[in-house]
C-alpha cells in the first residue's frame, strides 16, 4: 500500500489546526473505524439477511431498514464508546443518547448513520454522515446549549459514501479532504487531496417527482438552469440519486447545485438540519461553495429542536445565490 493515510493525514491536520487537540483525532480515527465496519456490512448485505426492513418504524416516520439499525449499533458502540463524546444526536433516535461521565470526552457527534436508506435494496450508494461540535456548556451534564447548535460552530464534519469504493471525506475547516478504503489492507487512503468545487455548475440536482408541490421559485430556478442548453451545447445535466450523500459527493467532484427545497408535502423540508445540512454545508463551504434554505445561510440556521427539518439548496455558489434570487423574486410577485 502506498500514500498517506486516513490516520497519519487527521494527525498531520491536528498539528496545524488551533482547535484540534489529540482527541479530535481519536474521535475523527474511530468514526474512520466505524465506517469501515458498516462498509463490510453493506457489501456483504445481500448475503448475509442484511437487506429489508425490520418492520419498525423511526422517529422521522420512516420504515427503519436492517441496515439502518446496524449502522445506528455500530456508531453508537465505536464513537459513543471512544471516549472522546458526551453526546450523541442520531436521525434514528428520539433523544439524545448522554455517554455517562466516567466515559465521557469533549464533544458533541451528530449523524445520519445510513442516509438514502430507500437505495439499500437496489445496491445504489449510501453514507454515513457525521458532524462534530466541541461541548459549549461547562460542567459534566450536556445542555441544550451543547446540542441545539448553528453549523457555524462546528469544528469537523463529514461523510463515509459506501459506493463503488468506499470513501472518507472530512473538513476541521481548512480544506475538504476525500480518502479512498483499500479493503485488501483496511486502510483509508488519501485519494482527493484539498478538493475544490468546480467553478462550473455542470448539474442539477433535484427529484423531479416532487414538481407538482414545488413552489412557484424552484419551476422558474430550473427553467433557468436548463435555458443554459441550447442547439450547440448541453451545459447543465441533471442527475438525482436520492441519496443526499452520493449526490453531494458526485457534485462536489463534478460542479453541480442538489435542492431539496421545502414544498406543499414538506412545508418545513425534509431534510434533517443538524444530521444532514449542516455538514454537508461545512463540507461545500470549506470546498468553495455554499448553501441555503432559500432565505439564510445553513450554517446561521439555530435548530429549534433536534429533528429540524429545512429546504436545502447546496453547491456552487452562483447558483445558490441564484436560486436565492428567485425566492425573493417569487415573494416580491406575490
Ligand atoms: P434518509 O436519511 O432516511 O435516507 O432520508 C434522506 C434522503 C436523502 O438521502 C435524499 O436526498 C432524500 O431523502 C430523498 O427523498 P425523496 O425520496 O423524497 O426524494
Ligand atoms: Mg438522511
Amino acid at each position: 500500500m502506498q500514500g498517506v493515510t486516513l490516520t497519519q493525514h487527521i494527525r498531520q491536520s491536528q498539528l496545524t489546526h488551533p482547535e484540534a487537540r489529540g482527541e479530535l483525532s481519536s474521535l475523527l480515527t474511530q468514526i474512520g473505524v466505524a465506517g469501515k465496519v458498516i462498509s463490510s456490512k453493506v457489501n456483504m448485505a445481500g448475503l448475509v439477511k442484511m437487506l429489508g426492513s425490520t418492520g419498525r418504524v423511526n422517529v422521522q416516520g420512516e420504515v427503519v431498514q436492517k441496515l439502518d439499525e446496524y449502522a445506528e449499533e455500530t456508531i453508537q458502540n465505536i464513537v459513543g464508546g471512544s471516549g472522546q463524546v458526551c453526546a450523541l444526536l442520531s436521525e434514528e433516535l428520539k433523544h439524545v443518547i448522554e455517554i455517562p461521565e466516567d466515559r465521557a470526552g469533549g464533544y458533541i457527534v451528530a449523524y445520519d448513520p445510513l442516509d438514502g436508506s430507500s437505495n439499500i435494496d437496489a445496491n445504489v450508494s449510501i453514507g454515513t454522515i457525521f458532524s462534530i461540535f466541541p461541548k459549549k456548556s461547562s460542567g459534566v451534564e450536556v445542555t441544550r446549549r451543547d446540542t441545539m447548535r448553528p453549523g457555524r460552530e462546528q469544528i469537523a464534519a463529514g461523510y463515509i459514501l459506501y459506493g463503488s469504493s468506499t470513501v472518507f471525506v472530512y473538513t476541521v475547516g481548512d480544506g475538504v479532504h476525500g480518502f479512498t478504503l483499500d479493503p485488501s489492507v483496511g486502510e483509508y487512503v488519501l485519494s482527493h487531496e484539498d478538493i475544490r468545487l468546480p467553478s462550473k455548475c455542470k448539474t442539477l440536482s433535484i427529484n423531479q417527482g416532487n414538481a407538482p408541490y414545488w413552489p412557484r421559485w424552484v419551476h422558474d430556478f430550473v427553467e433557468r438552469m436548463l435555458a443554459r442548453n441550447d442547439e450547440d451545447k448541453r451545459r447543465v445535466s441533471g442527475r438525482h440519486i436520492g441519496s443526499l450523500v452520493a449526490d453531494f459527493h458526485r457534485n462536489l467532484l463534478y460542479g453541480g447545485i442538489f435542492l431539496y427545497p421545502a414544498d406543499q408535502r414538506a412545508p418545513r423540508g425534509k431534510l434533517r438540519l443538524l444530521y444532514e445540512a449542516s455538514p454537508l454545508a461545512f463540507i461545500i463551504e470549506n470546498a468553495g461553495g455554499a448553501a441555503s434554505d432559500g432565505h439564510q445561510r445553513i450554517l446561521d440556521m439555530e435548530p429549534t429542536e433536534l429533528h429540524h427539518r429545512t429546504g436545502l439548496l447546496i453547491g456552487n455558489e452562483a447558483e445558490v445565490q441564484l436560486a436565492e434570487q428567485c425566492v425573493r423574486d417569487a415573494e416580491a410577485a406575490a
